[in-house]
């Protein structure tokens, strides 16, 4: 049996012999274990993990251990061939789709795992759409060939029918579930028979067995053919039926994909680490180097745009994708080096907040470890601890320079929940504990709504609520409980009223005394306020006309129906009298507000509540329960559009009908169907539920 090659993993690698490979899928579709395996076969990792056990290389925090599943990025690396590999691991449930964005952002190519039996998700649709806008070179690997009901066909079938008509096998899997047993590589025309149980991939290489001999006829040729249409001088000598030597056929491969036009399929069963060898060549052989990417999208401080090459004598810049704050390890920054040499002990520049860094301990991470490196190639990704004032998306750069590389467009939160401190000493705490998780996540945000009067926190979905509280709790010993958020309420008038507020108070010496006739006019949504005087012939001096509007403004700020701001109205005052002595900015003002309040109840006053609309995204099947489900929620569906076999649904909802929505989703749709929000505006509430909202209002006064 062949002996893992030993490697020296923590030298230093130079441009071309650097990968770096997002690895990317649905939620549960192998992507962990993949990369263990692949690690672990190439001798990078000591120790053969299981998602199972919470023991797999880039499972690394309490929160992934106890949840089974990937919630952040993790970079690990394999090295093979001379190339180091960094592998960018991501979670694919997509709550937590923020951290794919970044690992996105930084890398040269993804490898998407697509399981053999569950096939395309709506999670590698949402991914793929992702690296679509990055125009990001792909291959993919059917996972789980050993799983029963595993068919390589058919999801092969399902990617090219959805996502990737490019979508082209260069290995056919002998076996399926139970009997699954070796690939045949349809370069090599050879097939590989895994040993049971050696848990590095060692293979027994032999001729292609008949029971796969028609697949890998066709599956050739259709690979060839794909091949030699990417290439005009290919295609003649394919036709002139010349045999083109492997390393040709693989460069036009390599070509294509970097192109988009083709998108290599791969299989295996990380599990048993059935299939990584191949996988590990497969990247090193087809994944673009650093400097083949093409330009790096960067600008000068001015906004010029700026041309960086990806090599070593050029001006140094990084760019961190994430941060992260672990207990007695303090904060790790994880970046990647766009141009220059980046040196251990050298002082950086933060561009974009203007402060010097110090590079101490310089490393590369292996998952939670850091191997220390003395300086790092353009291309690389390193990791280093305690920066002062460098967070996720900031520009670290030699000094001199004030170069700004394009940073990770992180999608905006749209979810909501309202959160207080369990106790006096954690409501205290918890504001800049918050806001250090925002720092490590960008998807998530809080802030007080002092209209509200909550701390509102935004995020990507419920499971990334629970998750950032159980980090809360752990790292910074803050424990919150949850609350429905309070809905922003709005009150309108829908009818035209006037009449008039008058103030008078005489309490010895001098008096108070003013009055105003005001007409309140309905406007359309969204066209707030304007107030508007008419006032002839002085019967309210100039100077105290503005007190009016001020008064009416102010009482409009607290509505005459609950209590709500009372927006979208013009007010005209049209009349009134004064006092020589006694008028005042201050009298007018309070007859302002009295005329408001006076007229506002006349003037047909009614509530209006915010209306999000959702893009709810979830396979056909489930169109019936969900339409059902909206409907119980007096939705207005706006349209259904078919996207590959999943249909989107959008649909207008009143925000206080959507309070959990997440969960009753995914139990309808068995964890398959997720969905977007966002704000429309404000609607009127329908008769039936505005005696409640009254009532609650009259509760918390
Ligand atoms: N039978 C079988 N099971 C596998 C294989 N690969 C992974 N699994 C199991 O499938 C489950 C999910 O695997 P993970 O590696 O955690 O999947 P993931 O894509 O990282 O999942 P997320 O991090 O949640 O996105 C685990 O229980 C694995 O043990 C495989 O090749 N064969
Ligand atoms: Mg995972």
């Amino acid at each position: 049996m062949a002996q893992a090659k030993s490697f020296k993993t923590n030298g230093i690698f130079k441009t071309d012999n650097l990968r770096n490979v997002v690895v990317l899928g649905h939620g549960g579709s192998g992507k962990t274990t993949l990369i263990d395996a692949l690690c672990f076969a190439s001798g990078s990792s000591r120790r053969r993990g299981r998602v199972g056990e919470g023991t797999a290389l880039t499972m690394t925090t309490p929160e992934e251990k106890s949840h089974g599943m990937s919630l952040e990025v993790t970079v690990a690396h394999a090295v093979h061939d001379d190339t180091r590999i960094n592998f960018l691991d991501t979670p694919g449930y997509m709550d937590f789709i923020g951290e794919a964005t970044a690992a996105i952002r930084v890398a040269e190519a993804a490898l998407v795992t697509v399981g053999a039996a569950a096939g395309v998700e709506v999670g590698t649709e949402m991914l793929w759409g992702v690296c679509d806008r990055r125009e990001l070179p792909r291959m993919v690997f059917i996972s789980m060939m050993d799983k029963a009901h595993a068919n390589f066909e058919e999801a092969v079938g399902e990617l090219r029918e959805k996502l990737a008509p490019g979508a082209v096998p260069v290995q056919v899997p002998i076996g399926a579930a139970g009997s699954f047993r070796g690939v045949v590589d349809l370069f090599a025309g050879k097939a590989r028979i895994y040993r049971d149980g050696t848990m590095t991939g060692e293979f027994d290489e032999g001729p292609v067995p008949d029971e796969v001999a028609d697949a890998v006829e066709e599956w050739t040729t259709e690979l060839m053919e794909t091949l030699a249409t990417t290439d005009e001088e290919l295609l003649d000598r394919y036709l002139e039926g010349e045999e083109i030597p492997i390393p040709e056929l693989m460069a036009a491969l390599a070509g294509a994909m970097a192109e988009g036009e083709v998108v290599p399929v791969f299989c295996g069963a990380a599990e048993q680490s059935f299939g990584v060898r191949a996988l590990l060549q497969g990247i090193v052989d087809l994944a673009p180097h650093p400097a083949s990417a093409g330009a790096i999208a960067a600008q000068s401080a001015n906004g010029d745009e700026v041309e960086l090459r990806a090599a070593p004598d050029e001006v140094a810049t990084a760019l961190v994708f994430k941060t992260s704050t672990e207990p007695h390890v303090g904060e790790l920054s994880l970046f990647r080096v766009y141009s220059g040499m980046i040196a251990n002990g050298s002082e950086l520049r933060n561009t974009v907040r203007g402060a010097s860094e110090r590079i101490n301990h310089l490393a590369i991470p292996q998952a939670r470890e850091r191997v220390e490196v003395e300086a790092l190639y353009p291309g690389d990704i390193g990791v280093v601890a305690k920066l002062k004032s460098t967070g996720t998306n900031d520009t670290l750069a030699a000094p001199g320079t004030d170069v700004v590389l394009e940073g990770i467009h992180f999608p905006s939160p749209d979810i909501s929940i309202a959160v207080h401190g369990a106790t006096r000493a954690d409501e205290d705490k918890m504001g800049e504990a918050l806001g250090r998780l925002h720092d490590e996540d960008p998807t998530f945000t809080s802030e007080f709504n002092p209209e509200l009067r909550q701390t509102i926190a935004r995020g990507m979905g419920e499971l990334h609520f629970l998750v950032q509280f159980e980090r809360l709790k752990r790292k910074y010993g803050v424990s919150v409980e949850t609350e429905t958020p309070r809905i922003a309420y709005r009150e309108t008038i829908t009818a035209e009223a006037q009449g008039q507020g008058r103030f008078k108070k005489q309490t010895g010496g001098r008096g108070q005394f003013g009055d105003c006739w005001v007409r309140l006019r309905p406007r359309e949504r969204g066209e707030g306020y304007e107030f508007v005087s008419s006032i002839k012939g002085g019967v309210i001096p100039t100077k105290y006309v503005p007190s009016v509007d001020r008064g009416i403004q102010e009482a409009a700020a607290s509505g005459v129906v609950a209590g709500y701001p009372l927006v979208d109205f013009e007010a005209e005052c049209y009349d009134g009298s004064y006092h020589s002595v006694d008028s005042s900015d201050i009298a007018f003002k309070v007859a302002g507000s009295y005329a408001f309040r006076n007229v506002a109840e006349k003037a047909k006053p009614v509530l209006l509540e915010p209306m999000i609309e959702v893009k709810v995204t979830a396979p056909d099947e489930y169109v019936g329960d969900i339409m059902g489900d909206l409907n119980g929620r007096s939705a207005r569906v706006l349209g259904m559009d078919p996207l590959g076999g999943n249909t989107v649904i959008r649909a207008v909802v009143a925000e206080a009908e959507l309070y959990k929505y997440a969960s009753a989703l995914r139990s309808i749709t068995q964890g398959r169907g997720h969905h977007r929000r966002k704000m429309l505006g404000y609607d009127v509430v329908p008769p039936m539920r505005v005696a409640k909202i009254v009532a609650e209002a009259a509760e918390r006064e």
